[in-house]
């Protein structure tokens, strides 16, 4: 007997992300009819998780499988990070058990209208120094040592500060249109180079990408349709040349959602 768990996958490459309902796949891999069995899901304490079709049978022969689907849901309020839900099956003779762990992301939409990236929560991240660091600029490595976003003179209250190579995702849920942000090298290190690409990208598929921003260069206003996106990431590469100065700054980045 093997048993799985399968949840919609939104691009190759997306995060495990259960948005709603999952399926369970129980199958009957031996040469023995399976009884009497029956399959679960469970989540951490508070998750609600209740199926939606069968959960047992009386008999599974070799290569039958049983089907099973679930609606999760989580309280509202509950941080975003990671879940780990456990899919068991019992079943004669034995009895005997199989399990699987999926750990997966409890995420959070966007609130309706323009929301500043700078204060939501995100899916996940990386960073070519410490944390992303939010409504700075990246700083050193340590978290929540950043100055303000500044570039080319200008400073900015809102936004995410980075070294490049950096990621930054979060969850859209397509209820989103729009995201805006001006962009640039931070001007806290203008005394090495630096040179960075920043790119947009809407479940797995790039929808913007400036070119090459080099250390003097003035930032600039970056708008992408992100329509109907579950999963927005915005990337900040290195241009190809290592990330020497590559202090990269979305600055008042927002999302438009409905
Ligand atoms: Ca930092
Ligand atoms: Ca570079």
């Amino acid at each position: 007997m093997h048993t799985s768990i399968e949840y919609p996958a939104l691009f190759a490459d997306a995060p495990p992300l259960v948005e709603a309902s999952v399926t369970t796949v129980t199958g009957n891999d031996g040469a023995q009819p399976a009884r009497d069995g029956s399959v679960e899901l469970t989540g951490p304490a508070g998750r609600t998780v209740r199926a939606t079709s069968p959960t047992g049978f009386g008999r599974l022969d070799d290569g039958h499988e049983l089907s099973t689907r679930w609606s999760v849901t989580v309280p509202e309020g509950t941080p975003t990070g990671n879940d780990t839900l456990h899919v068991g099956a019992g079943y004669e003779p034995g009895p005997t058990t199989v399990g699987y762990d999926l750990t997966v992301s409890v995420v959070a939409e966007q609130p309706a209208g323009v929301s500043s990236l700078g204060d939501d929560q995100w899916v996940a991240t990386s960073n070519g120094s410490g944390p992303v660091e939010r409504n700075t600029g990246n700083g050193g490595n340590a978290a929540v040592d950043g100055q303000p976003i500044t570039l080319n003179g200008q400073t900015f209250a809102k936004g995410l500060g980075t070294l490049a190579p950096s990621e930054v995702s979060y969850y859209l849920g397509g209820k989103c249109s729009t995201l805006e942000s001006t962009v640039g090298l931070d001007d806290l290190t203008t005394s090495l180079s630096g040179s960075v690409t920043f790119q947009v990208w809407a479940d797995g598929k790039l929808v913007k990408e400036t070119p090459v921003i080099t250390r003097g260069e003035p930032p600039q206003q970056l708008t992408a349709d992100v329509t109907g996106a579950s999963l927005l990431k915005l990337v900040v590469t290195d241009a190809g040349d290592a990330n020497i100065g590559d202090l990269a700054d979305w600055a008042d980045a927002e999302v438009t959602c409905v």
